[in-house]
């Protein structure tokens, strides 16, 4: 079924989670008495440098040219209502000339049927910020990546692995039957409107399924990591006709990931967060793992205690972390919250 039939059917029951700074908007509701979640993200502005041609020799990968366009953000102006002046300062309200494929108003994401545990994930709650230390990898963590994995829930990530899915999206693809351990296929990431290049956002997705977070990484890996590295560094410039570089490229894992199949980001260095996801300690530089691996044990990653943000939705927090972050609180010799936060009597 077409998206925008699907959408149409939606009965909005809650807002999810709204950020104005980011102009993303997650709704819950039903479609056919299932649950899903529409979530809408404005796009970013058009301007010269960075406007999308249609791609040449049949590529469907955006390409992206210096030029000026119609619809960009200042010869695109259709209406424009003047607010306030003041002095040398003006302001006022502007309708943009939109269109589907050169400037769409916003980029729209459905799940659905959406599980209790996408809502939980799109809910707004409250972050605790955790010290994960390997025992309590090991007692808490371990055992609930476990019980995931049984679910289905990495049927996308096999699909465009094995099943084709997504295929006429592929940027690089490397998969030698022989060599199913190297492959990697880098794919546009649901995150992207694949129009604006400041926003680049992709997702690297490795054949390897013997590492399901980065707690998997040893040191044995660190070759195959730093090729990895190599490989995604030299190929992503010349995909975008070198109007990014290397070194723009902020390429970080996720922890705790979503998905339990280890995958890279690779994200354009201008774009800030989304969904907390690329804040300090959930997200762990490529570079910064590779290099810790130098001072790690051939245990590599399980070695090391990591702190990150989670959310009270999150089930590890239910599952023991609840318990371990006031211990070690206390242990840290922190006072107490007392019982009013925020009165000031
Ligand atoms: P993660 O760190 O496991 O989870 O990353 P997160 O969503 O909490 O960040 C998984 C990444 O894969 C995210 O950046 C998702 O946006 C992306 N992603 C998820 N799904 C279901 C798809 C999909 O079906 N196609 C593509 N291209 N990307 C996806």
């Amino acid at each position: 079924e077409p998206l925008i039939a699907l959408v149409r059917k939606f009965k909005f029951t809650r807002v999810l989670n709204s950020n104005p700074q980011t102009k993303v908007l997650s709704l819950l509701g039903t479609i056919e008495d299932k649950d899903a979640i529409i979530t809408v993200e404005k796009t970013h502005f058009l301007y010269d440098e960075n406007v999308r041609k249609q791609p040449m020799g049949g590529r469907n990968t955006p390409i992206f040219y210096h030029c000026e366009n119609e619809y960009s953000c200042i010869k695109g102006i259709q209406e424009l209502k003047e607010l306030t002046s003041n002095d040398i300062y003006h302001w006022g309200l502007t309708i943009i000339r939109q269109d589907i494929d050169q400037n769409p108003t916003a980029k729209i994401n459905l799940i659905w049927p959406a599980t209790y545990t996408h809502i939980k994930k799109y809910d707004q709650q409250n972050l605790h910020l955790v010290k994960e230390t390997p025992e309590m990898y090991e007692r808490i963590v371990k055992p609930y990546i476990e019980e995931i994995s049984s679910t289905n829930s990495l049927a996308w990530v096999y699909k465009i692995l094995y099943e084709g899915a997504e295929s006429e999206r592929i940027i690089y693809k490397d998969f030698q039957e022989d060599k199913k351990n190297d492959g990697i296929i880098i794919i546009p990431d649901t995150n992207w409107d694949g129009l604006n290049l400041e926003a680049l956002y992709l997702v690297g997705i490795v054949y390897r399924d013997d590492i399901k977070s980065l707690r998997d990484l040893k040191k044995k890996d660190q070759q195959w990591l730093m090729e990895l590295n190599r490989k995604i560094k030299s190929i992503i410039p010349a995909c975008y006709n070198y109007a990014i570089h290397p070194d723009e490229l902020r390429i970080f894992i996720h922890y705790q990931p979503s998905y339990y199949h280890f995958h890279l980001h690779i994200v354009h260095i201008r774009l800030p967060g989304i969904n907390e996801g690329i804040n300090a300690g959930k997200s762990i530089l490529l570079d910064d793992v590779i290099e810790s691996l130098n001072y790690l044990g051939p245990d590599g990653m399980r070695e090391k205690t990591i702190t990150y943000a989670i959310g009270e939705h999150h089930d590890l927090w239910r599952r023991g972390f609840e318990e371990e972050v006031a211990k070690q609180l206390e242990r840290e010799g922190i006072p107490k919250m007392p019982n009013i936060v925020n009165g000031f009597e």
